[in-house]
């Protein structure tokens, strides 16, 4: 499947037919790929099942078949034929596993059997399930302290397995909850929830078409949400405004086709998406709303009343005085420099901002990964309520989420800080003494398997391995454990980065039809709108061994627990019955079964969408940060060798997360490759390299420990000087375990300082 490497600039739109004909190539790469467009067409539709890609929400009542690109490769990739079993795992060694790319492991299809670590051949074998479920618990019980075990999350998992998962941590006695929200989207729950009381964004779909302006920050929808694509297009025809800020021109940002509307592909047209398109600096875009809100200042000063939307300020918010004395001390040539723009462009965005009377905006990676996004989400909900932009149709805060169910998984609570009224509300139903100090996020629980404290990890999903920062150490801390157990629908090497003893237990997939007692179950999912609706696999599994993510927490709760605080094996006979649990529990779940029935499923609700703020006050808050000093962090500052470039880790159009599809980045123009770093050309002549030419990386970090990746090929390419880019997770080695968002604990996955070497004579790739 991988082509040839190449580099050559895209010149088509996004979206259209070049999307289309990679779809068609995932399809026959399938090896069932009738069958899959069948269950393909049922994604996002009522009785079908929620796309597995990302948390982009859908227009109930449009009649289009609901699917994209991307979304279509991820149904593919799960839907496959292939699977591995004992021949796979006979065959091959851990060690030599080890040996071969992520790619390939995932590759070779579905987990089909429970499987544990054998030491004396280096091999997984099979196991029974039971035998699985009571090597878990016993390895829990034999921990001096429940806070010895970590229980991370990825965000696939649906509404009803997160609950029974963290119900069963709970009863166990720990929230150590690491989860992918700690390297996603945790500034946007940590700021929103000071700013405006709730941790999620105030907009629904039907918003979208009532916006005069759509801001996006830092976010890559052509890519990574293709489905956003269309309320954008539509709402530029509409002559609203969509303004951009990105220091990479995206494609999906530039030009768009939707592959829906055939007379345009035909014509190979393609509408203008923005109507205009900022490049600020990776970690700039603090101050480019700084900017705008000091226009706004001085614009309300020269025309008093005609600027701020005071009634609104006056009747909901607090701290505006403080905020505008933190905004007027911030001088001009701080914000330039640090933006990276001048003034005028901030002139320009801040007026696109005024001349709306309803404006969304949009963000994700771009502005979550940094060392000071708190602050920056902060600055840009300031910005938002200085004209009364959340609660009020057509206008709001946007964090768009990753993962299809990321959202859900918080919502029931796969919290390592969960708030009070939820354990109280745990407690009330289930009687037991639910554990009250904070545990474990992400980096903490890197750290502490480090340090030999925590000695169980387990996952439910995702890739804990290769999606976390600093990669050497990660691995050795997985490795440290005296258990690691993965449930996973495919092989990673999270699987091969193992502990002392260690299980692969194999789960269904959102495809999957899911039967308990005869009967086929749902689970629910939450989109970045808080709408929850229902799932139904369709696709027969490949193994009878393999179950539900349900199936697998109730066998591990009742070999821990026994049937307390709750029948565990008698709840999974029905999710339904989890369901009651869940609407017992949680706010906004009432009626949880009977809403299910709604087509498109049913709102949760949002505080501040109604202006009602759950804050302590009760009001909106304005939270004035000073900008940071510099962008440069003391750690990279302190060091005699100053960077070379500022790195920023994105995504490639043909992975998800760190599961890789192929090796091509179609609007990057960039085929057959991946361990590539793009840089200004101006950059590369300056330091003394040619285009083509491969280079070592090494990051800039003040610890002594040497990060670095090797062979990386040079790529001219339009990025702001200074900045470089390249692929997650090959980059990971690179991201120090230390370097993270303040208040969020963010690995600075868009922020790290970095020194190139001409790498040891090699081949040239291009
Ligand atoms: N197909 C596909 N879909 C996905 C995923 C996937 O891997 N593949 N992943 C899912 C997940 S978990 C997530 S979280 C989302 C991720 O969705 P995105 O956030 O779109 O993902 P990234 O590729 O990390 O892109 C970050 C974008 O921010 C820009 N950027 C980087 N730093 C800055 C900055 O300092 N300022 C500004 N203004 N822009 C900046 C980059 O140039 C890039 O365009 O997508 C979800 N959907
Ligand atoms: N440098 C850098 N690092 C990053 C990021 C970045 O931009 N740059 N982004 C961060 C972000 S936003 C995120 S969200 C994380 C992602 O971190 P994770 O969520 O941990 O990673 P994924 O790659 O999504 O996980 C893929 C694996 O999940 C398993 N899987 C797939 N579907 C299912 C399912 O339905 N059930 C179960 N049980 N398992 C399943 C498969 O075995 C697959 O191999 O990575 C973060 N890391
Ligand atoms: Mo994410």
């Amino acid at each position: 499947m991988s082509s040839q490497p190449r580099y050559q600039p895209y010149a088509g739109p996004a979206a259209g037919w070049g999307a289309l004909r990679s779809v068609t190539h995932f399809w026959l790469g399938s090896k069932q790929p009738i069958k899959n467009l069948r269950a393909l067409l049922k994604t996002n539709q009522n009785g079908g099942f929620d796309c597995p890609g990302c948390a982009w929400g859908e227009s109930p009542d449009n009649g289009l078949v609901k699917f994209c690109e991307n979304g279509a490769k991820a149904v593919n990739w799960e839907a496959t034929k292939r699977g591995i079993g004992r021949d796979f795992f006979a065959r091959y060694s851990v060690n030599q596993l080890r040996e071969q790319s992520d790619y390939w492991l995932e590759y070779q299809g579905r987990l089909t059997e429970p499987l544990r670590y054998d030491a004396a051949s280096d091999r997984y074998v099979p196991i029974d399930w039971d035998a699985a479920f009571q090597l878990i618990a016993s390895s829990l019980k034999g921990l001096a302290s429940p806070h010895q075990a970590e229980f991370y999350t990825s965000g696939r998992a649906s509404n009803e397995a997160a609950f029974l998962y963290q119900l069963m941590v709970r009863a166990y006695g720990t929230n150590n909850f690491p989860d992918c929200s700690n390297m996603c989207h945790e500034a946007s729950g940590v700021a929103l929830g000071q700013s405006i009381g709730v941790g999620k964004g105030t907009v629904t779909f039907a918003d979208f078409e009532h916006a005069d302006a759509i801001l996006v920050f830092g976010q890559n929808p052509g890519t990574n949400h293709p489905r956003m694509l269309e309320p954008l297009r539509e709402a530029v025809e509409r002559g609203a405004s969509v303004v951009c800020f990105n220091p990479l021109k995206e494609r999906g940002l530039e030009r768009f086709q939707h592959p829906q509307h055939p007379l345009e592909m035909l014509s190979n047209g393609a509408q203008p998406t923005s109507s205009a398109y900022f490049r600020p600096h990776l970690g700039g875009d603090m101050a480019v709303v700084r900017g705008m809100a000091k226009f706004l200042l001085l614009w309300e000063r020269e025309r008093p009343g005609t600027v701020f939307d005071q009634r609104f300020i006056d009747e909901h918010c607090v701290g505006l005085d403080s905020w505008l004395a933190a905004v007027e001390a911030t001088d001009w040539a701080q914000i330039e420099e640090q933006s990276g723009l001048p003034r005028r462009e901030i002139e320009q965005a801040a007026r696109l901002y005024v001349q709306a009377e309803r404006v969304i905006t949009c963000w994700a990676m771009g502005i979550t990964q940094h060392r000071h996004s708190v602050a920056t989400i902060q600055e840009i909900a300031n910005l938002m309520l200085l004209r009364g932009n959340v609660g009020k149709p057509g206008a709001g805060l946007c964090p768009v989420r990753g993962h299809s169910n990321v959202q859900g998984d918080r919502t029931m609570g796969i919290n390592e800080r969960p708030p009070a009224f939820f354990l109280d509300a745990l407690e009330r139903r289930f009687q037991f003494q639910v554990p009250r100090e904070p545990g474990h996020n992400t980096v903490e629980a890197i750290n502490a398997m480090l340090a030999g404290q925590s000695k169980v990890f387990i996952g439910l999903g995702g890739n804990f391995a290769q999606a976390t920062p600093d990669s050497p150490r990660t691995h050795a801390a997985l490795q440290q454990c005296e258990l690691t157990v993965q449930i996973s629908t495919k092989l990673n090497r999270s699987h091969l980065m193992h502990g002392k003893q260690a299980l692969i237990l194999p789960c269904l997939g959102r495809t999957d039809l899911d039967l308990q007692a005869g009967s086929p179950q749902a689970v629910t999912v939450e989109d970045s709108f808080s709408m929850v609706h229902a799932s139904w696999g369709q696709l027969t599994p490949l193994s009878t061994q393999m179950r539900s993510e349900p199936a697998i927490i109730a066998g591990i709760a009742n070999a821990l627990l026994g049937a307390q605080p709750v029948d565990w094996l008698q709840l999974i006979q029905d999710y339904a019955r989890i369901r009651e649990l869940i609407a017992a529990t949680i706010p906004g779940f009432a009626g949880f079964n009977g809403n299910l029935e709604q087509p498109g499923g049913f709102y949760l609700g949002n505080a501040a969408a109604n202006r009602c703020w759950n804050t302590p006050g009760g009001k909106a808050h304005f939270i004035g940060h000073a900008l940071p000093d510099h962008l440069l962090p003391p750690e990279v500052r302190s060091q005699t060798e100053a960077p070379h470039l500022v790195l920023q880790t994105l995504r490639s159009h043909d992975q998800y997360n760190t599961t890789l599809y192929g090796l091509d980045d179609r609007y990057r123009g960039v085929r057959g490759m991946r361990e590539v770093l793009f840089v200004n050309p101006q950059d590369i002549q300056r330091l003394g390299f040619e285009p083509g030419q491969q280079v070592d990386v090494m990051s800039v970090w003040d610890d002594g420990i040497e990060r670095q990746v090797r062979g990386f090929t040079l790529l001219a390419y339009d990025t702001p000087p200074g900045q470089a880019a390249a692929y997650y997770p090959e980059t990971n080695p690179l991201v120090p375990l230390d370097s993270f968002g303040v208040g969020s604990h963010t690995p600075t996955s868009k922020f790290i300082a970095i020194r190139l070497q001409a790498a040891a004579p090699g081949q040239r790739l291009l």
